[in-house]
């Protein structure tokens, strides 16, 4: 059995951080350790005025991950680092991780960059500096990173409005880091305003696939943390087949299908959480009672995370 370390928000009501990630990477046959970098009530979404609960010091998360790296040198297949509220705690898991990584290499690390989305920040902005260091140092031992667009832009520093910057930006962060997804990028650089597109690009290959996938008009949380565990399931899989000997061609291939087959996992979840929700309810950020009933339906779409289904549609 796999085993994984993920990093990143507890809440103790609905499915964002953590509590997103664990059941599905479970259902996929998962080991899943868990480290909470918060513990609040509910997401951020809720309002401000609606989040209870604390941030895990960074003392104690240090104590956390080191004491489990002493404990078992060797025990993870892969890391996964998401929400982290503060520049201490990125610090923290940064160091912690790079360390767990230098012995042992052939573990995977896919950070999630977590800061916002939509032009506004849910984490405090000092964490812009260390996640630049984290992911463009010489050392960095990070293999891949799922930013949004608005996270992208904070990586790069700067903003992209054509496909030609949105290259610039890839090639940057290809200096330090094989494989970026980039979950959601704005429409409007594809010309295109219906659809959300999913760039996916290894570095060394010419040209980022473009996934086209039809948006969903409601305001979901959590999706990205979702969206990373089952990649990260997806990616450990093409890694480590034992079958067959993949060609650098049929690499790219199977590399395309398995982001594919991680979107369309996504699809089918968000639809089957719209299909729950009450009719009238359109979620909107900061409405509670909207935020509640959008709260992705991790648990209903127990049978929907794996490969085995035939997938829908092809986003390509
Ligand atoms: O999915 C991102 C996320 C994770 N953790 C917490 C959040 C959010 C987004 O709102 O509030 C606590």
């Amino acid at each position: 059995m796999p085993r994984l370390l993920a990093t990143q928000s507890h809440v103790v009501h609905g499915y964002v951080g953590n509590k997103a990630a664990t059941f599905p990477l479970q259902c996929l046959g998962w080991d899943v350790d868990c480290c909470n970098s918060v513990q609040f009530s509910n997401h951020t979404g809720y309002g401000m005025d609606k989040v209870f609960g604390n941030i895990t010091e960074h003392n104690h998360l240090d104590q956390l991950l080191s004491g489990i790296f002493k404990n078992f040198p060797n025990e993870y297949n892969a890391l996964l680092s998401g929400y982290l509220p503060n520049k201490d705690s990125v610090k923290c898991m940064g160091i912690n991780y790079k360390k767990f990584k230098k012995q042992n290499p052939n573990s995977i690390w896919l950070m999630d960059p977590v800061m916002g989305d939509e032009d506004e920040l849910y984490v405090n902005e000092d964490v812009i500096p260390e996640y630049r260091n984290l992911i463009l140092s010489d050392s960095s031992d990070v293999d891949i990173i799922t930013p949004n667009q608005f996270e992208l832009e904070i990586l790069y520093g700067k903003k992209i409005i054509d496909q030609n910057e949105l290259k610039l930006a890839l090639n940057h962060l290809h200096k330090r880091i094989p494989v970026i997804i980039v979950t959601s990028c704005d429409p409007r650089i594809f010309h295109d305003e219906d659809y959300v597109y999913c760039v996916a690009s290894m570095r060394g290959h010419a040209h980022p696939l473009v996934y086209r996938v039809p948006l969903i008009d409601s305001y979901f949380t959590g999706v990205g943390d979702l969206f990373a565990a089952i990649l990260l399931d997806r990616i450990y899989s093409l890694l480590n087949k034992e079958d067959e000997e993949i060609s650098a061609v049929s690499d790219e291939l199977v590399f395309e299908k398995q982001i594919n087959d991680v979107l369309n996992v996504l699809q089918r979840v968000l639809h089957l959480t719209k299909k729950l929700a009450p009719k009238n309810v359109k979620s909107k950020i900061g409405s509670a009672l909207d935020m509640k009933e959008m709260e992705l339906r991790i648990i209903e779409a127990r049978d929907l995370y794996g490969t085995d289904i035939n997938p829908n549609e092809d986003f390509l």
